[in-house]
This record gives C-alpha cells, sequence and structure tokens, in this order.
C-alpha cells in the first residue's frame, strides 16, 4: 500500500506531536496510523531570503513531518491577508468584512506553487495525497501541473456559501476551476456540498463535492474530562460558583462564533428572567487569534465593552454574571469545566462543524448530563437536533434556550444527551478519516492510470 501524504498549512507544533489534540490532528493521526506516511507544511517560522526552503524532517510515533519555512512577504500575502483576510470571511458569509488586493492573489498562488515545487521531489508514485483547507485551494492543480498524476483528495474545514456570494472574490471561478485537479472533494455538510456542487455546475465544471462531517475522540476526551474534574482547578472553579448554575463558552476570539450576539443573549436573560441572577454564572473563554488583524482588535473592544456593561448593570457585591477570559487554558483543565458546565453556549453566525460542541456532550456525566445550547448555523447542527438549537442573531431567542436550558427536566436532559452521545461516538474523528479515504479511492480518477 502506498503512503499517505497530508498537506495543511500548519502542521502540528513539534509538542503537539506527542499530545493529545483537537479533531483534525485526532482524526488524521488516526488515519496516519499504521500505514507510513507523511505530513507535510509550513513550519510556522521566518525564512530569510526568497530562494525554496528546504524541508525540515522530523519523524515522530511512524509519522514524519516535513516542514518548509516562509518568508514574512509570503506569510503576511498568503496566510494573513489572503487566506485569512479575505477567504474566511467571504466562506463564513461575510462578503463585507472581506479586503481583497489582487497582490495578495498572486502571493496565495505562488506559495502554493512553492508548496507544490517543495512537495514534489518527496512524493513516490503510490502516495495518496490529501490536503487540507482554504490556504491550499490550487494545490492540487500546482501538484498536477508538475505531473503529479496519483489520487489527490481535498477536504474544506469551512462551510461553503452559495456561488452568488463566493463570486463576489474575483478569481472565484480560477479557484473552482482549479479545485478540478482533486479526485475527491469533502467539505462539512450537505449544505455546503449542494453549495459548492452548484457553483461548479455553474461555470460548466464536474460536481466532486460531498459531505464527510469531521468528529472528535470521544473516549480520550471522555477519559480526559473524567480525569480533569478531579484536578485542582476544576475544584476552584467549583467553589467559586458557590452553587450557581455554570454556563459555558469555549471558543477561538473570532467574528464567525457570534460572540458580541451571544453577550447580549445572556444580557437579555438576566433582564428578562430575573429569578436567575445571582443564581447562574456564564464563562467565556475566548483566547485571542488572529489579534493582528483590525476586524479582531474591534471584536475584542467590543467584547470588553460589552462584558463591563452587562456585569456593571447586573453584579452585586458579592456575584458576577460574566467571567470573560481571554488567555488560553489547556485543553485537559478546560475538559473538566466542559464535564461541570450545566449549559454549553455555542453560538457561531457561521462556523463549518464546531468541535467543541461534540466535545461537551463526549464529556457529560450520564447520570446527569447538561444541556447543548448551539446555533443552527454550526456544521454540527444537523447532526444535533436533540440540541436545544437556536438562531444567534436574536437575544431573545439564546435567552429563552438558556431559561429552557436551565430549567430543564432531568429527564429530558438524559433523553436529549442519550441521542447527541450515540451520535458524537458513531462518527468519530477516525471514522471521518477512513471513511474519506475509501471514498476517495473510489472516486473516479482525474488521472487514469
Ligand atoms: P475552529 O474554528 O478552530 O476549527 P472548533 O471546531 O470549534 O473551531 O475547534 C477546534 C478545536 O479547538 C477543538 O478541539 C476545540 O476544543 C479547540 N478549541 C476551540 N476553542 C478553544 C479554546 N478557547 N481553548 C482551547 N481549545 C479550544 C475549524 C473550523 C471548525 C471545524 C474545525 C475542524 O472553523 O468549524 O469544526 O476546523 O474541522
Amino acid at each position: 500500500m502506498g503512503r499517505l501524504i497530508i498537506v495543511s498549512n500548519r502542521v502540528p507544533s513539534p509538542r503537539e506531536r506527542t499530545q493529545p489534540a483537537g479533531g483534525l490532528t485526532v482524526g488524521l493521526k488516526d488515519a496516519l496510523r499504521g500505514g507510513s506516511s507523511l505530513w507535510f507544511g509550513w513550519s510556522g517560522n521566518q525564512a530569510e531570503t526568497d530562494a525554496d526552503p528546504q524541508p525540515s524532517f522530523d519523524t515522530v510515533e511512524g509519522v514524519t513531518y516535513a516542514t518548509i519555512d516562509l518568508t514574512a512577504r509570503q506569510h503576511e500575502g498568503f496566510y494573513q491577508n489572503f487566506s485569512n483576510g479575505i477567504l474566511w470571511p467571504l466562506f463564513h458569509y461575510r462578503v463585507g468584512l472581506m479586503n481583497y488586493s489582487r497582490r495578495d492573489w498572486q502571493t496565495y498562488l505562488e506559495v502554493n506553487a512553492l508548496f507544490a515545487r517543495c512537495l514534489v521531489p518527496l512524493l513516490r508514485p503510490d502516495d495518496v495525497i490529501w490536503v487540507h483547507d482554504y490556504h491550499l485551494f490550487p494545490l492540487g492543480q500546482a501538484l498536477r501541473d508538475l505531473g503529479v498524476t496519483t489520487r489527490i483528495g481535498f477536504f474544506l474545514h469551512i462551510p461553503v456559501p452559495p456561488w452568488s456570494l463566493v463570486r463576489s472574490m474575483p478569481g472565484a471561478e480560477l479557484l473552482l476551476e482549479d479545485m478540478q485537479a482533486y479526485d475527491l472533494i469533502g467539505v462539512q455538510t450537505d449544505e455546503d456540498a449542494d453549495n459548492l456542487n452548484q457553483a461548479f455546475r455553474l461555470n460548466g465544471l464536474e460536481e466532486r463535492a460531498r459531505a464527510f462531517p469531521i468528529g472528535i475522540d470521544p473516549y480520550e476526551f471522555r477519559a480526559q474530562a473524567e480525569a480533569s474534574v478531579l484536578r485542582d482547578e476544576a475544584g476552584r472553579l467549583r467553589t467559586s460558583l458557590r452553587g450557581a448554575a455554570l454556563i459555558l463558552g469555549v471558543d477561538r476570539l473570532d467574528y464567525s462564533k457570534g460572540l458580541p450576539e451571544r453577550f447580549r443573549g445572556y444580557e437579555a436573560l438576566m433582564a428578562r428572567y430575573p429569578e436567575h441572577r445571582g443564581k447562574v454564572t456564564f464563562l467565556q473563554v475566548a483566547p485571542v487569534s488572529r489579534g493582528d488583524v483590525e476586524e479582531y482588535r474591534l471584536l475584542r473592544r467590543q467584547l470588553d465593552e460589552l462584558t463591563g456593561r452587562i456585569n456593571g448593570a447586573y453584579a452585586e457585591f458579592d456575584w458576577t454574571p460574566i467571567r470573560y477570559i481571554t488567555r488560553p487554558i489547556a485543553r485537559d483543565i478546560l475538559a473538566g469545566f466542559y464535564r461541570m458546565a450545566d449549559v454549553a453556549l455555542i453560538t457561531p453566525l457561521r462556523d463549518g462543524m464546531n468541535l467543541v460542541a461534540k466535545e461537551y456532550v463526549a464529556a457529560q456525566n450520564a447520570a446527569a448530563p447538561g444541556v447543548l445550547v448551539l446555533s443552527h448555523f454550526a456544521g454540527a447542527a444537523p447532526e444535533m437536533d436533540e440540541a436545544v438549537l437556536v438562531n444567534p442573531y436574536d437575544a431573545d431567542e439564546i435567552a429563552d434556550a438558556l431559561h429552557q436550558a436551565l430549567t430543564m427536566s432531568l429527564d429530558e436532559r438524559r433523553q436529549r444527551w442519550t441521542k447527541l452521545d450515540e451520535d458524537v461516538r458513531r462518527t468519530t474523528a477516525g471514522f471521518w478519516a477512513r471513511d474519506f479515504l475509501r471514498a476517495l479511492d473510489e472516486a473516479p480518477p482525474v488521472c487514469p492510470v
């Protein structure tokens, strides 16, 4: 059997290579296990010159990591500006936040071609290549241009809006054409697959997209949560709550996650359901990501203001309604907080999947599970209709859902959770990776042998 080659912008850092990790890494590690495999991507380090970089190699637990450095100019144009400043907002339905520039588009293509040039010498004829995410849409075509004829699959972790929206980006047609180099394209939901296939169809291209919803490793996460509630941090949190119910939000600090809307929803709970004042605490953990981009600075300011306003209006001298943390908290500590939380409040305006929702379910105590309040617009929502589903733009609907969750009977909580948990245990990260790779193997090849 040939090797599996994973390509993603960032590869797990040397420290992450040996630690329990999130969905993508878990799923891929599972797929990489057994066979011989290579994971190729950016090192996270800066190159000094524009000359093609030499890959560095590191082999951990049977997986060889091959990484290259990028120059500051390449990193800025390819990663910050084009991937995060144009593709990220556009694919999260936020055209208004897209800062298009033709120069960044050029750098994006240049870095994809560079990835291809550095990867090709490492390839063997029977390798299977699996490319990940929006940073690398054109990579398949760049590899084909250099004569690669093996199977190449692509998985997109973020949502896909309808073509009428995607086409606001100059060059969108070219991206679609480049994607025809992939034998199979995986996306998170049926809606994403429909939108992408419609875009292909309207441009006279072949429909190659199919839904493969990503999952987690629920057994590992549950074990982590069980161990974590016994830790000192969980005990300190429990003591500090002094009997109040815990509502928990965990996200990267990103405008797709609907944080200001969520805070307003909680504010509406305080205003309209005064019986919960003093009896509930909302803990939001949202470590800063992409802090050097203007939109993210604005978001932070907005959240600082909202937290101040809500706490100012409702706090008592011995109780604070919101605890808002922008520093990271380690995963093995958070897992215990998930298990302790009476409610998880996960309300993205758009999200490819949202693995926090699945992790929350996996972390629960079967005897007394908490309630998941989830946005309709998370990719996880179609699979998780036993959650309390909300429209994240409606603060009153969030407040009603929180009230419903906080007053739900144990019987109903158990019923809902049991169904959610069955699903989370069925569609794991390992299942996702194996399912995609099997479909890739069976897809009609772009380059028939
Ligand atoms: P993300 O936008 O990062 O990922 P998500 O799926 O929620 O979103 O989280 C990925 C991992 O990061 C999870 O394991 C989660 O526990 C962890 N994480 C998130 N916030 C954290 C925090 N504050 N502290 C510690 N850990 C945190 C992208 C897409 C998603 C898609 C994933 C996987 O945007 O929609 O689900 O890829 O495909």
